[in-house]
Formats: structure tokens, sequence, C-alpha cells
């Protein structure tokens, strides 16, 4: 299991997010689904974070080939696509990550105008990743086919609404290590396939737990987390 830790980020702050990004964590997510990151704001997340060595990735808000594109535009490496409800809603996320003839990409890319050329559309259509995520019970059931679809990079869990859905707990849901329980089943789908395989923890307890899942590619905090966990460690010193 190849173990690579990410700061989920809502904040449309650039100066914050350049911290972050250097931060020494491996990857950003910039949240566009929840949160204040519009098309303008993911724009000016993209020129600034161009310059630095952690990559980032985009949640678009839904399944939408406008704002994957957008996203990909702006320079991000790959996208999370939220609320996928089968291996239909898959197939169109993979199509829209990618320029004919393997998908539907329009070609527009914004970033190398800031200061770079643009990849050849091979290349591009190479280097992306295209992240599904499985939080539904349609995605969970059609999860295998999810998996074996062309241009799906990897299965990105969404313990918050997996759970919502399933009726069940994160607990519970982290918990449950039966073969053909929710979390193996999307690992072995992904394995079988040989793709990729991620998600969101949001806290260190939840990481560990997740990766004993063989979940190696982890959301494991937040911005928001970070920032509340340095106010605690600043304000525990001073009262100790
Ligand atoms: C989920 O856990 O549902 C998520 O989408 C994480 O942000
Ligand atoms: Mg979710």
């Amino acid at each position: 299991m190849e173990v690579s830790n990410g700061i989920w980020t809502s904040t449309a702050d650039v100066d914050l997010l350049l911290r972050l990004a250097g931060s020494g964590f491996d990857w950003l997510a910039l949240d566009a689904q929840h949160g204040p990151v519009d098309r303008a704001a993911l724009h000016g997340a993209g020129r600034a974070l161009g310059a630095v060595s952690a990559p980032f990735l985009v949640r678009v808000p839904a399944v939408d080939a406008a704002w994957i594109g957008t996203a990909l535009d702006a320079g991000a490496h790959g996208v999370v696509v939220p609320s996928v409800t089968g291996a239909e809603d898959a197939a169109r996320a993979a199509m829209a990550c990618r320029y004919p003839p393997l998908g539907e990409r329009s070609w527009g890319p914004w970033s190398p105008m800031w200061g770079a050329s643009a990849p050849a559309a091979d290349v591009a259509n190479e280097v992306v990743r295209c992240w599904v995520m499985v939080e539904t019970v349609g995605a969970l059931d059609e999860v295998e086919r999810i998996a074996a679809t062309p241009g799906v990079d990897g299965l990105f869990i969404g313990p918050l609404d997996l759970a919502l859905a399933l009726g069940t707990s994160v607990e519970a849901l982290l918990a449950d290590d039966a073969p053909d329980g929710p979390l193996r089943r999307v690992v072995a789908a992904a394995e079988r396939q040989g793709i990729l395989v991620g998600a969101f923890a949001g806290n260190p307890s939840a990481a560990t737990r997740l990766r004993a899942h063989s979940i190696g590619f982890l959301a494991v905090t937040t911005d928001a987390a970070l920032l509340a966990a340095g106010a605690r460690t600043v304000l525990a010193e001073l009262e100790g």
C-alpha cells in the first residue's frame, strides 16, 4: 500500500492555500462542492498553486463536465467527483477528464497562460487522475462496474455520506472489516482493476483506521482542523 497524506481544504484564500501546500503534506484537495470555492476562486488558486510542488486536486460540485473541465483547465492534477450514483455517472466523469479520442474534454487549458506551455493532449490524458467518489448506495452497488470503467483512475470513499446512505454511522462503517463489508468491497474492486483507492479521513485516528483497510491515499486532515488544532496547542501552552 502506497501511503499518501493529503489536506482537504475549503478555503478560497490563496495565501492560506499556499501555506498549506508548503506544509509538508503530499497534496491538497480544494473542495468546490461545499464551501466558497467558485470558478473565479479556483482560477486564482490554480494560478498560485501551479508554482508549488505539492499537486492539487479539485473536488468538483457534482458529476458535471463543465466543472471538471474548468478544474483541469485551471491546473488541477485531477478531480474528485462526488455524488456518483452508478457506473453511468462514473463513465460521464471519466469522459469529461480526457481529450478525444479517449474522452470529451474540450481544449482550453488556462493554466499554461500563467507561464508554462500547454501539455499535448495525449500527455494531459496520460497524467490526469479521475477519482470517482463512492458515497451513495448506487455507487456501492455498482462499484465493480465503476472500477472497470475506462478512464476511472481511482475510487475515493466518502465515509460521511456513505454512512448516511447506508443508515449507519461512520464509526460502524470504519469498524466493519467483514470480507463483504462496504470498505472491503470498494478496496477489492479497485485492487482487482489495478486502480487507486483513497478516502476522506479528516483526522489522524480515522486515517489510521482507513489505512488498516489498505487505503493509502487519504485526506488525513482539513484546513479547518489544522487551524483549530493550532489554536488549541497555543492556548494549552499558555495555560500550562
Ligand atoms: C464524505 O465523507 O461524504 C465526503 O464527501 C468527504 O468530504
Ligand atoms: Mg460526501
